[in-house]
């Protein structure tokens, strides 16, 4: 793994949560992203090398509607680049992690994806993602 590319936060409203995390950083999102494949819109705040996404559900079958429900808003996972994600997919379920697809998908922001289930770490969803050049 390369580093932590960014922090996933849940949000019911993301027009609120981007006026909010504006105010914050001091700086606008420089991107704002609908993935339909996994049912969300997203934000991507970005500090020097560090990234921010945020995440609403665009329905209740999304994984977000649901964390939300059970948890509420907050932290919703932490992606780390890799540089070659069916290497590192391959390596981790050697290792006993248990990924949440068996190729990798096309997320947000350009990149290829997968999720680790959290109960395999320790309560963490991880993402692990490539980008796609
Ligand atoms: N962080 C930590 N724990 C989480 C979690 C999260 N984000 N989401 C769910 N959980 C926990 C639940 O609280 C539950 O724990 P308990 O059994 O202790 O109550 C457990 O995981 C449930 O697991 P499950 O029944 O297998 O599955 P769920 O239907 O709750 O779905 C998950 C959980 C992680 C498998 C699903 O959310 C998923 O597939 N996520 C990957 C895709 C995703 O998150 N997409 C949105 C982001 C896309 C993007 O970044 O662009």
């Amino acid at each position: 793994m390369l580093k932590i590319e960014h922090i996933g936060i849940a949000v019911k409203n993301i027009e609120q949560s981007n006026e909010l995390f504006s105010k914050l950083f001091g700086k606008s999102p420089y991107k704002l992203e609908k993935v339909e494949s996994e049912n969300v819109s997203t934000s991507f705040f970005m500090m020097g090398e560090n990234k921010v996404e945020l995440l609403e559900a665009t329905n209740t079958d999304s994984a977000i509607a649901k964390f939300i429900d059970k948890k509420g808003e907050g932290i919703h996972h932490i992606a780390f680049e890799v540089e070659n994600i069916v290497e590192e997919m391959k390596r981790l379920k050697a290792e006993g992690f248990v990924l949440l697809s068996e190729e990798p998908k096309k997320g947000a922001d350009n990149k290829l994806i997968c999720f680790l289930h959290p109960k395999s770490a320790n309560g963490v969803l991880i993402e692990l993602c490539q980008e796609i050049k």
